[in-house]
């Protein structure tokens, strides 16, 4: 008998969750507009400026110029952690990564997260997701707030890999074989979706998160080759030159030289420059699915009451400084595309130049739901703004960004920086190094180190001071570490460039002061 009540004690404890559950999941209406159908497409590793409308010299990226014409372009989006996992945790729960605890590439979210399709789908909305989940790679199981599920275990293949004889997307819970290019299917997959729940008297939210452009690049056969003639445009600050490196911290010089660097990207001997060409052409896939989704909202009538935001889940550094990949606060790495069409609020052929960011996305998504965000979300709708019906000095005055060393790539260091419009303010930690505080507006490419500037010191400890208190205030000045098995990507290239040395203001004669 006591067995029994035990039993019964469980299941009402669990019942009593599952209500409590239910009950987070209702938020409060906003303002009683009509809840908006919502389309968003995410890609991976997408720089902010390989698109064809920002001048780029060839890549096509002709949907994503019909997006932003149409609509509007985010001149200033960002990311909160440069890596895929924790950008990815930041859209969906709308917090920093210090909150949801994505931490890296490997670490679940916490139990009881809530990602804020669950708020749609409790609302009322059919939900539906497609692509790349990757927080908590090795599990491809359907996740909380979806009616329809489909994606696959980690970063996903392009082509179904010839060495991997049990791979298998996961729909709905069942195995099902990857039958061609990952960027075409999961659009297949996207649109039959769409036209299985057409006509119902809900609306709907569609969440396409995409492999491509994530490395290593493997463009559709379609694309192959048609940019084998391209040079990369190779960054100003590439060059290896003390110029170059003047007033910059050391770790920069020396990942230079590194899994991260120009001079031994990915430890292999391919130019990168052939890598680029590879991302740019699988970038012309992910164009395509962008087409094709808006080409089947305008077919069924559903475009003029459907917000669709195009994003890339961090950015791309090119050569950069000597890098390539992510994980720094530099522009390359935090800077992201994200355009959208909202024709019921959004005018065609707006540029917000305010810093928005992924936390946004779900309180932006909420709110063309009408539904108030949670309070537990960091980010704020940027739906009126975008809309030109909020006072725009009334926006943040400044972004956080955060990115926590990894062992396996230990070549960047833990990272805190603020970003407004126009400073950015980085700081380092549990490195011996010197901080950055660069003026975006005379210094777009960030090739002037501000921070031993006379005229800069109030503006520091200004920013030194907000930042600390931003992270004491979320209880995040404090940083998380996983078990090491490995060394990591630790390697040298024995040709390549030599460690830096100490910057010129950290050098005395004596003990005395100079
Ligand atoms: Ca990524």
């Amino acid at each position: 008998m006591r067995y029994c009540m035990g039993v019964l004690a469980v299941v009402a404890l669990i019942s009593a969750t599952t209500l409590q559950a239910a009950d987070d999941l209702q938020l409060a209406k906003a303002d009683g507009a009509k809840p908006l159908n919502i389309v968003f497409i995410l890609s991976d590793d997408h720089r902010y400026d390989v698109m064809s409308f920002l001048g780029h010299p060839f890549v096509e990226t002709p949907a994503m110029d019909a997006l932003a014409r149409d609509g509007v372009y985010f001149e200033n989006a960002m990311v909160t952690t440069s890596l895929c996992s924790p950008s990815r945790a930041s859209i969906l729960t709308g917090q920093y990564m210090h909150n949801h605890g994505v931490v890296d590439n490997n670490v679940l979210t916490k139990p009881g997260t809530i990602f804020f399709p669950q708020y749609l789908q409790a609302a009322g909305y059919n939900t539906g997701y497609f692509g790349k989940w990757h927080m908590g790679g090795h599990s491809d199981a359907p996740r909380p707030g979806f009616d329809r599920w489909v994606s696959f275990r980690g970063q996903g293949h392009y082509y179904p890999p010839k060495h991997l004889k049990n791979w298998k997307l996961n729909v709905d819970g069942e195995s099902v074989p990857q039958k061609g290019y990952i960027t075409d299917e999961l659009t297949d997959y996207a649109l039959d979706w769409l036209n299985g729940i057409k006509g119902q008297d809900k609306p709907f939210f569609m969440y396409l998160s995409h492999k491509g452009v994530h490395g290593m690049f493997h463009p559709a056969e379609r694309h192959a080759g048609r940019y084998k003639d391209k040079s990369m445009p190779v960054p100003e600050t590439m060059a290896d030159t003390t110029e170059n490196y003047e007033g910059k911290p050391l770790w920069l010089k020396n990942q230079r030289n590194s899994w991260h660097g120009v001079d031994f990207a990915y430890h292999q001997d391919t130019d990168i420059e052939e890598h680029y060409r590879l991302y740019c052409e699988a970038l012309l896939s992910v164009d395509d699915s962008i087409a094709r989704v808006r080409k089947w909202l305008a077919d069924n009538d559903l475009a003029e009451n459907t917000l669709v935001m195009y994003m890339g889940d961090n950015g791309f550094q090119w050569g950069e400084h000597g890098l390539i990949d992510k994980r720094t606060a530099y522009e390359a790495s935090m800077r992201v595309p994200l355009v959208g069409v909202c024709p019921p609020l959004w005018k065609p052929g707006t540029v917000v130049k305010e810093v928005v960011a992924n936390i946004d996305i779900g309180p932006t998504c909420l709110a063309a739901a009408d539904l108030k965000p949670p309070a537990n979300m960091d980010g704020q709708s940027f739906l009126d703004l975008a809309a030109g019906k909020e006072d725009a000095a009334q926006w943040r005055k400044n972004l956080l960004y955060e990115y926590y060393w990894e062992y396996n790539f230990p070549q960047t260091p833990t990272t805190f920086a603020l970003r407004s419009q126009r400073y950015k303010f980085i700081q380092y930690h549990g490195i011996w190094d010197i901080d950055e505080l660069y003026d975006l507006q005379t210094d777009p490419l960030e090739q002037h180190n501000l921070i031993f500037d006379p005229a800069q010191q109030n503006r520091i400890k200004q920013m030194r001071s907000e930042l600390h208190e931003i992270l004491v205030k979320a209880d995040a000045n404090r940083v998380p570490f996983s078990h090491k098995r490995r060394m990591g990507q630790n390697l040298r290239r024995r040709s390549g460039s030599a460690p830096a040395k100490f910057p010129e203001e950290l050098l005395r004669k004596s003990n005395a002061k100079e």
